[in-house]
């Protein structure tokens, strides 16, 4: 049940853990008040507290001084939230921030959830949808590349992109619409090529958007690059040079990896999850056996698959098999061991291996691996990134309005294609309206804002 007036909310808006200060934040209408009963400001001060500014002094519970602070309140619609709010700058211990949030929620606040306190600035209209979002990606940005996006989107870059798409679109619709009137009047009263070739390249600049959110998704949750041949080839040996350490158990006996490992490297800014796996084979125990199928699921999972092969041996119906078993996938082929005697040929491989890229390398050696990192990244950036720049940061229910807005708009042109009266296509342009207004943030639900602001630490 939602009570009338809003609950006062409280956290800690600095990590958990010691640190030099500790800050909590206090948002809703009885902030000032707990403010005052808890805040014994220095012997200076006459009078009230002057917003906006910080004051020392002692956060005090019925008489017992908890810590020496430093305090500000913070009165709506001005503060971060436009609510009420109070910040208290403590010494930053675990018990004396959980002294002060206690004393607080003995007062009758309540402790606030992951983002709700940017969740309530989008609610009053401090911040929009995108730019909450970025704030969002910005603070759990791990890359390079992910930061200087979201700075990026920050800027206001993606909300200029998505209201000019409307404007748009609403002047489609307005042609559209001032001709319905006189229909029965004038037969070609639409001009039905230009209205078309505007719908078009809305769609057009959709899709991209479409592809670029795609490409943050990417970014942020990092590609999977899976390791895959078979026994003893050297998948665990290259999961290891790249990580420059002895991560994964590397041995003569084919088998031995069985376990999926997973490791995350950055390879100029853009982050990706290498996954090393079980050789591919017929297995000869369960433990193997198990390790195989694992295999076979991340191989059905990856983004990008590491085809190694052994420059040492031949080529087996073991290999054959593992290629095609990558058949749909994005695949560099790892030639390793190229330290030595070649025997191996790709030939041997059949069909299919000429559409990959070949890289030869030695793990063993450390041969080869800047051009291998060079391969993954030109690949990676192609493929996945749409080049370099780009990529925005929309979450996935908005996602699925963007598209639904491009297939709408993809009725509407081969509406005006056919010569469709005015009412059905404007009926299309409404309907991609819409669910460009929910991405917009202008419409929402609390599904929609669940899934942004659950991403969120607990405290922003
Ligand atoms: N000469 C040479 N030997 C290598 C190279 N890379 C790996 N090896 C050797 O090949 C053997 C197998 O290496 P691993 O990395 O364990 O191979 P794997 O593909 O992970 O094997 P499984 O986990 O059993 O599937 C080890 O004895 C490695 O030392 C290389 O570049 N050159
Ligand atoms: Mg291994």
């Amino acid at each position: 049940m939602k009570t009338l007036e809003p609950e006062t909310i409280v956290a800690p808006a600095t990590p958990e853990g010691e640190g030099a200060i500790g800050v909590i934040r206090v948002s809703g209408p009885r902030s000032l008040q707990l403010l005052s009963s808890l805040f014994r400001p220095g012997k200076s001060l006459s009078g009230p507290l002057e917003p906006f500014r910080l004051y020392p002094g002692w956060i005090a519970d019925d008489g017992e001084k908890i810590d020496q602070v430093m305090a500000a309140a913070m009165p709506g619609p001005k503060s971060y939230t436009g609510e009420d709010m109070v910040e208290i700058h403590c010494h930053g211990g675990r018990a004396v921030i959980s002294a002060i949030l206690d004393a607080l929620i003995r007062r009758g606040a309540r402790p606030a959830e992951a983002g709700e306190f940017t969740r309530r600035a989008f609610l009053h209209g401090k911040i929009d949808l995108t730019r909450a979002e970025s704030v969002a990606w910005l603070i759990s940005a791990r890359s390079e590349e992910e930061r200087l996006r979201a700075v990026d989107q920050i800027g206001g870059g993606l909300g200029e992109r998505l209201t000019a798409l409307r404007r748009r679109l609403v002047e489609a619709l307005a042609r559209v619409e001032v001709t319905l009137d006189f229909e029965e009047f004038e037969e070609e009263s639409l001009p039905y090529p230009e209205v078309e070739s505007s719908i078009r390249e809305a769609r057009e600049e959709l899709c991209s958007l479409e592809r670029e959110a795609r490409a943050g998704e990417y970014l942020r949750e990092g590609l999977k690059v899976v390791i895959v041949g078979k026994p003893n080839v050297g998948k665990s040996s290259l999961l290891n040079t790249f990580l420059a350490r002895k991560r994964a158990i590397v041995s003569r006996s084919p088998g031995t990896t069985r376990d999926t490992i997973e490791e995350v490297i950055v390879l100029d800014g853009v982050p990706l999850k290498l996954i090393d796996t079980a050789g591919l084979r017929r297995p000869r125990t369960g433990i193997e056996e198990e390790g195989v199928a694992r295999a076979r699921e991340k191989l059905a999972g990856a983004d990008l698959v590491l085809l190694v092969l052994d420059s040492g041996t031949r080529i087996t119906d073991n290999d054959r098999e593992i290629l095609r078993l990558a058949r749909d996938k994005r695949t560099l082929i790892v030639v390793n061991k190229t330290d030595l005697p070649a025997r191996a040929e790709l030939e041997g491989l059949g069909d299919g291996w000429e559409k990959r890229e070949v890289v030869r390398i030695s793990a063993e050696k450390n041969w080869g691996m800047e051009r291998l990192r060079e391969e993954i990244l030109a690949l990676v950036r192609k493929e996945f990134l749409g080049g370099k720049g780009g990529g925005v940061m929309i979450s996935s229910r908005r996602r699925t309005a963007l598209k639904e807005a491009a297939a709408a708009l993809e009725t509407a042109a081969a509406g005006c294609r056919e010569r469709l009266s005015g009412e059905l296509i404007a009926l299309d342009l409404n309907r991609a309206l819409a669910r460009l207004r929910l991405v917009l943030g202008e419409e929402f639900d609390d599904g929609v804002l669940d899934e942004i602001f659950s991403r969120f630490c607990v405290g922003k």
